[in-house]
């Protein structure tokens, strides 16, 4: 966990564009955006990913959703609408070991995910 980036941006040991924080959650646009709007939401607490959720996680899980659809109106992708992507594991493309919910919006997306 000493070496996890995101709480390393979380706790802003390194730079990054942070849109959004409260207690329990932040907000920073992704490095390498991949739509016009990718701005990527974590709780503040390590959490590897959904695979280390529980009944505790609840409130957390719920409150990071309503931040996100907040963040898709602040940044002009609500009406047109947005996706909401949670990589989980390997086989899920997970590359950062700190839970990362990504908001993605400004273009159409394709489904199924490749
Ligand atoms: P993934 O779901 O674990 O694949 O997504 C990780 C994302 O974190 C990916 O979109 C990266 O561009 C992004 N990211 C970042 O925004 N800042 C960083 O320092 C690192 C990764 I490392």
């Amino acid at each position: 966990m000493g070496e996890c980036i995101f709480c390393k941006i979380v706790n802003k040991q390194i730079p990054s564009e942070i849109v959004y924080e409260d207690e329990h959650v932040c907000a920073f646009k992704d490095i390498n955006p991949t739509a016009p709007v990718h701005i990527l939401v974590v709780p503040k607490q390590h959490i590897e990913s959904l695979n280390h959720l529980d009944n505790s996680h609840k409130e957390l899980i719920g409150h990071i959703f309503v931040v996100a659809k907040e963040l898709s109106d602040r940044f002009g992708v609500k009406e047109k609408g947005f996706r909401i992507v949670v990589n989980c594991g390997e086989d899920g493309g997970q590359t950062v070991n700190h839970l990362h919910f990504h908001l993605l919006g400004g273009r159409k997306f394709s489904w199924p995910a490749g």
